[in-house]
């Protein structure tokens, strides 16, 4: 029997809530399918609109994101409209820049322009004819019972609508999964963070990048910390991280000044005192919260994916490369399951929960680490111990973000391979300590006036795996 007709004539109705970035991929995806698929977002059209609000004006791109987006034929697109980082450039508070590669010559990220991708997505999944946009409907409640929808639309009105499948892409803030919350045995945790964020722009230098282009520029401070995208523009759009107790404690422009003097002196000339001081004000500083939940679905009704299924801190810049991937993972079930949303959704709960809450444990668990101890020097050391154990040993030893970043290895089997390399290694440095101290002793013994030259030999070595200022 030939599927793909028997498909066809079915031509069930998905509506997709939400048109960000996972809701408008997604939309190409069922659409891809032979869905009919309509698709809702609170906003107006974004594409018509000028002014451009929201969170994150640019993200990091990577494997699993760009795997997706190949898979409705936009990665070349998208890919040519990013800019790629092939190291990340660490800043010492002396103003010393040092790189450190992402991995091999090809293996970089890029950097996206939320809107820009945003934009491109809807666009792309407005070309299938069983696709419709409806922008100004924003979903005040549905029953779980019997899936129907309202929404509310600009003018205050409410339209009542109803789907073979929900899909639930409105965001961690999610109105899809409020019905999930009165089910039972759903299980649901929210923890938000002590810092915020604050977006700071950092103009081009006659016409040029104010800094080197291809990197994502860091400034490690402990618990603070900037991070800087490059865009199209030329411009780069510094990302402050801090307590919001500390945002509370700067209350003038020369305070902000004073703050900068003290942990990112080199970026101060960079932005510009004057905006500087009019940026950090514009906005108050973000939140940053990360949500788990389980199961993904209810019956064969409705489905979350994205950020409403789980939002991550944002310090593996993982967010919408996990939600994106949801997407892939969610298209290979249904192929396995011949689109049948009974048994699709509870297997699609079933293989991805345990990939996202990992992956939403791992940013957390970097958020920790860099805050209570990562300075630049560090931060350098560790990741030149990475580099440096995955040269010598290619295959037994991948560093934890590169399996994250450029490999589609499931999130949670990283972080179990990222245990066990870890033992190993710790094997590696107990037997070496102990063969060396042996070793040393007998040389000791043997030839007492060599121990000098050993000394030396030991720093220089030293020296050469940990070439880093102050900071
Ligand atoms: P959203 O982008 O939030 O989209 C949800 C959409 O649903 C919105 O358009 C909204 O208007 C709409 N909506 C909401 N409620 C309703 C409703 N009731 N009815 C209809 N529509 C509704 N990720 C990375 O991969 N790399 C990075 O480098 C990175 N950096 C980040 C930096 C920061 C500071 C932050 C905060 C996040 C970062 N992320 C990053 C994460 C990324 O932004 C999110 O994971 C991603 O935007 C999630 O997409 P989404 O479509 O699920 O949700
Ligand atoms: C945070 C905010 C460096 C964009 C994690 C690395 C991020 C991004 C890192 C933001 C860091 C931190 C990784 C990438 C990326 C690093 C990563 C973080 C993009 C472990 C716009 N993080 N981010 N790790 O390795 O894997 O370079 O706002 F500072 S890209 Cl916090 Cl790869």
């Amino acid at each position: 029997m030939d599927n793909s007709t028997e498909r066809s004539k079915k031509k069930k109705v998905v509506s997709v809530v939400g048109g960000g970035l996972v809701g408008a991929l997604n939309a190409c995806f069922f659409a891809k399918r032979g869905f009919d698929v309509h698709v809702f977002e609170t906003r107006e059209d974004i594409r018509q609109a000028n002014t451009v609000k929201g969170r994150s004006i640019n993200l990091a791109l990577s494997h699993r994101g760009r795997q997706s987006l190949k898979h409705v034929g936009m990665e070349e697109k998208i890919v040519s409209q990013g800019i790629a980082m092939h190291a990340r450039m660490i800043h010492s508070l002396n103003g010393v820049q040092s790189p450190i590669p992402y991995g091999k010559k090809g293996q970089y990220i890029l950097s996206v322009d939320r809107a820009n991708l945003n934009k491109e997505l809807l666009t792309e999944a407005e070309k299938y004819a069983n696709t419709k946009l409806n922008f100004e409907h924003k979903l005040q409640d549905w029953s779980a019972k019997t899936g129907l929808m309202t929404f509310t639309k600009s003018d205050g009105s409410k339209e009542q609508i109803e789907a073979d499948l929900i899909v639930g892409c409105d965001g961690a803030f999610s109105a899809v999964r409020k019905q999930f919350l009165r089910q039972s045995r759903f299980n649901y945790s929210q923890t938000y963070i002590p810092h915020g964020y604050m977006e700071l722009t950092m103009p081009p230098v006659n016409g040029e990048f104010a800094m080197k282009a291809n990197y994502l520029h860091i400034w490690p401070r402990n618990t603070f910390m900037m991070i800087a995208l490059p865009n199209l523009d030329k411009t780069f759009t510094c990302t402050l991280f801090m307590p919001f107790e500390e945002f509370e404690k700067i209350t003038t422009g020369n305070e902000v000044i004073g703050f900068f003097q003290e942990y990112f002196p080199d970026a101060i000339p960079l932005i510009g005192v004057d905006s500087l001081k009019r940026d950090y004000f514009r906005l108050p500083a973000q939140a940053m919260v990360s949500i788990k939940c389980s199961p993904y679905h209810i019956g064969d009704k409705c489905v979350l994916m994205g950020d409403a299924a789980h939002a991550v801190v944002p310090f593996y810049g993982q967010g919408m490369n996990a939600g994106f991937e949801d997407c892939i993972v969610f298209d290979e079930v249904m192929e396995q399951f011949n689109e049948d949303f009974g048994a699709v959704l509870p297997e699609y709960t079933r293989v991805r929960v345990p990939d996202d809450h990992a992956i939403a444990d791992l940013a957390m668990y970097n958020y920790v680490e860099m805050r209570a101890h990562v300075n630049s020097k560090w931060f350098l050391f560790r990741k030149s111990v990475d580099n440096i154990l995955h040269f010598l040993m290619p295959k037994k030893i991948i560093p934890l973000y590169t399996m994250v970043t450029f490999t589609r290895t499931r999130y949670h089997e990283a972080v179990a391979r990222w245990h066990w390399q870890d033992k190993v290694i710790n094997r590696g440095l107990l037997l070496g300590g102990t063969g060396a101290i042996l070793g040393g002793s007998y040389l000791l013994i043997k030839y007492p006036p060599e121990i000098n030259k050993l000394c030396i030999a030991i720093e220089k070595v030293w020296n050469h795996i940990t070439p880093f200022s102050s900071s």
